[in-house]
Parts: structure tokens; C-alpha cells; sequence
């Protein structure tokens, strides 16, 4: 059977390649999405590639995901730093959880150097922009 990747992306992420282009670049959602289908492909995975700026949004995707044979990329945004109910919904799902982040968190203000995210992640990639997302897939080989 196809193996499924979910990519969840969080608030404010839509608004990519339009402001803040110094902190996350010119890339747009779009783009992201583009390239990790494109890679997906090459490797025979079936991705689901979403993006919400609401949190119980997302929490229903983790509850998706639960019943079936997939991995989870997950850029959870701001709620990175504030949600007790992703970590939730992602200690309940069985498969790999791969966190990813645009810029560097740790080298950013103090509030966002926290991550929930990083209590159930099995692994983290941050501050690589676009190549994060495709080392996340990498990984998940
Ligand atoms: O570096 C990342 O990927 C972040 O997850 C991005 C989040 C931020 O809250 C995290 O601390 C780190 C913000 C994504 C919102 O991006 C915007 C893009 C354009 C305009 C405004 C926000």
C-alpha cells in the first residue's frame, strides 16, 4: 500500500511570499506545496498537503491521520509555542511526527524558542526555509 504523508501547516502561513519575505522569504504556500508533491511523487508517497489558521482545524486532521498508515509533517506555526491540544492529538496518533520550521526558532524572540511540537516530534528540522519541508520527506524514506 501507498504510503501517506500528511503536511499540516498553521496559522499565517498562507500569507507567505506576501510580508515578512526577511524572516521567511518570497516563497509562497503554493510553492511549498508544489515542490513536496513533486518529491512525493518521485517516491512513490501519497501526500496530503493542508494548511488552516484554525487550531481545531488542524487538531481534526491529526484525528484523520489516526486512522490510517501515515506520517505527519507538521509546521503548527504560532500554536508551536501555545498548544496543549496538537500535542494532545499528536500523542495520540501512532506514526512518525516530523517537526518543521521556516526560520530558526531558537534564534528568534525568547517566546517562540519553546516548542509543544518538540515533546512529541521525532525529529525537527528548522531554519532551512523550503529544503526543510523536502528533508522532512527525506527523512521519512
Ligand atoms: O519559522 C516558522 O516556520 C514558524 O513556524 C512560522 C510562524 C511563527 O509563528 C513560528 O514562530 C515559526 C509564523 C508563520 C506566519 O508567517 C507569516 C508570513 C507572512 C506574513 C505574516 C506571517
Amino acid at each position: 500500500m501507498k504510503k501517506i504523508i500528511y503536511i499540516i501547516n498553521g496559522p499565517n502561513l498562507n500569507l507567505l511570499g506576501e510580508r515578512e519575505v526577511g524572516i521567511y522569504g518570497d516563497i509562497t504556500i503554493h510553492d511549498i506545496e508544489r515542490e513536496c508533491k513533486k518529491l512525493c511523487l518521485s517516491l512513490n508517497f501519497k501526500l496530503i498537503f493542508l494548511q488552516s489558521n484554525s487550531e481545531a482545524q488542524i487538531i481534526e486532521w491529526i484525528h484523520q491521520a489516526i486512522n490510517t498508515e501515515s506520517d505527519i509533517i507538521i509546521n503548527a506555526a504560532a500554536y508551536t509555542h501555545t498548544s496543549i491540544a496538537i500535542l494532545d492529538a499528536l500523542k495520540v496518533f501512532k506514526g512518525r511526527v516530523v517537526e518543521v520550521h521556516l526560520s530558526n526558532i531558537k534564534n528568534r524572540e525568547d517566546f517562540r524558542k519553546f516548542s509543544y511540537i518538540s515533546l512529541r516530534a521525532d525529529k525537527v528540522f528548522m531554519g532551512k526555509g523550503l529544503e526543510g519541508y523536502l528533508s522532512a520527506i527525506k527523512y521519512l524514506i
